[in-house]
């Protein structure tokens, strides 16, 4: 392990996540010592990492440790913070699905809510309070049912769903335990951020998978909730070096990460099959609405109700002014350039596994 002045060591939780994947790729690159808390599954759970973990030639001079842990579980944290010592903390662990949160939502409060409480007295457990550095992965589903457009740090949370609730908590502690404690710790309020590595249930990751299949004739049709609601979508990889970023500077303070877009999930359905060539119609509306194919009239597009959520968030966009004016943080990829990166990896993926 590192020692001395210069350690650059950091502790992820929520490492095998799309997030902590690219986040551990960056600090590897930035020659960190990467250590990341996974929990025990029955399948094997580290396939985003799994190029990092096997390739000691990858690791560009950091390391990558796996540890077991859990968010409801203090004493893994405590325990593996005294040992690590780390400088960063990233808490990127979270039940992140807004829709099964309205399912677990005990479970969900207690990971995403009191996991970060625990993680944070973890650290003043092991009296590393004015040593570590911690990130915090807010979201713009504090904004919820929005009181202005676009938002930014100073707009008013109006949680939405048991997800947003938990995560509100967590905000509100990180802030507190800041003021308290003086801690360094910052929330990043980060907007929604897609990759090829995105989860399979989220709506971006859904219709690339389905288009690329459709594409390749495995399937023939789409099934999805509400097309109307509105997201500002970037690409997972420029996000995390802004809570990189947030964590070099003079002072913790809280920042919006966003592209400054907003693009419905009917938009983003239209790229998707625009990418292979496919221009959808729509008609009906409701839950009747479909979408056909141009060319063939064929419907590739329905609605099925079991997607809507009981509150739904109708439309995100986000300011990110102060990131752009205190770290010089900005978006490298834009909104075809995510939807073509998405694409070209799922009919890429199809191909080989047509099963997947
Ligand atoms: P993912 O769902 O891809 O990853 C979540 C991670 O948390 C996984 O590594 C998961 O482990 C881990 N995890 C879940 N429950 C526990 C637990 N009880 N103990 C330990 N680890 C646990 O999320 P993302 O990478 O997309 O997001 C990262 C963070 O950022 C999340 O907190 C999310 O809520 C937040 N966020 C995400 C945004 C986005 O657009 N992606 C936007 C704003 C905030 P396993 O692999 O075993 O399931
Ligand atoms: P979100 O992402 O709820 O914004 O949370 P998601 O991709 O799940 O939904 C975005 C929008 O698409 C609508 N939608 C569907 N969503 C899903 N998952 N499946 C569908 O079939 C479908 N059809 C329409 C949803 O109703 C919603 O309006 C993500 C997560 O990563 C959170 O952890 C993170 O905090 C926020 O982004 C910012």
């Amino acid at each position: 392990m590192a020692s001395g002045e210069d350690r650059k060591v950091a502790l992820l939780t929520g490492i095998t996540g799309q997030d902590g994947s690219y986040l551990t790729e960056f600090l590897l690159g930035k020659g960190y010592e990467v250590h990341g808390i996974i929990r025990r599954a029955s399948t094997f759970n580290t396939s985003r990492i799994e190029h990092l973990h096997t390739n000691v030639y990858q690791h560009k001079g950091g390391k990558m440790h796996l540890h077991y842990g859990d968010m409801t579980d203090s004493s893994s944290l405590v325990k593996l913070i005294n040992k690590i010592k780390p400088m960063e903390i990233y808490n990127l662990a979270a039940q992140s699905h807004v829709k099964v949160s309205f399912d677990l939502s005990e479970y969900t409060a207690e990971v995403d809510a009191v996991g970060t409480l625990r993680l944070l007295d973890a650290i003043r457990t092991c009296g590393l309070e004015k040593e570590v550095k911690f990130y915090q992965a807010s979201t713009s589903e504090l904004y919820g049912k929005v009181a202005e457009i676009p938002q930014s740090e100073k707009t008013p949370f109006y949680p939405r769903s048991p997800y947003a609730c938990a995560k509100l908590y967590a905000y509100w502690i990180v802030v507190n335990y800041r003021e308290a404690y003086g801690m360094f710790a910052c929330n990043g309020i980060l907007f929604n951020h897609e990759s090829p590595r995105r989860g399979e249930t989220f709506v971006t990751r859904k219709i690339t998978r389905e288009v690329a299949k459709i594409h390749l004739g495995l399937t023939q049709c789409l099934e999805l909730g509400n097309l109307d609601s509105k997201r500002d979508w970037g690409h997972a990889k420029d996000y995390v070096e802004a809570m990189w970023l947030m964590l070099q500077q003079p002072e913790p303070d809280d920042f919006v990460i966003a592209s400054g877009e907003t693009h419905s999930v009917r938009e983003f359905v239209e790229a998707a099959f625009r990418h292979v060539g496919k221009e959808i119609l729509w008609e009906g509306s409701g839950v009747d609405e479909v979408g056909k194919e141009k060319d063939t009239g064929v419907v590739r597009v329905r609605i099925n109700p079991r997607y809507f959520r009981p509150t739904e968030v109708d439309l995100l966009l986000g300011d990110a002014s102060k990131a752009r004016s205190k770290f010089n943080w900005a978006p490298k990829v834009s909104f075809p350039e995510l939807v073509k990166d998405m694409m070209e990896a799922d009919i890429d993926l199809m191909k080989r596994n047509p099963l997947a």
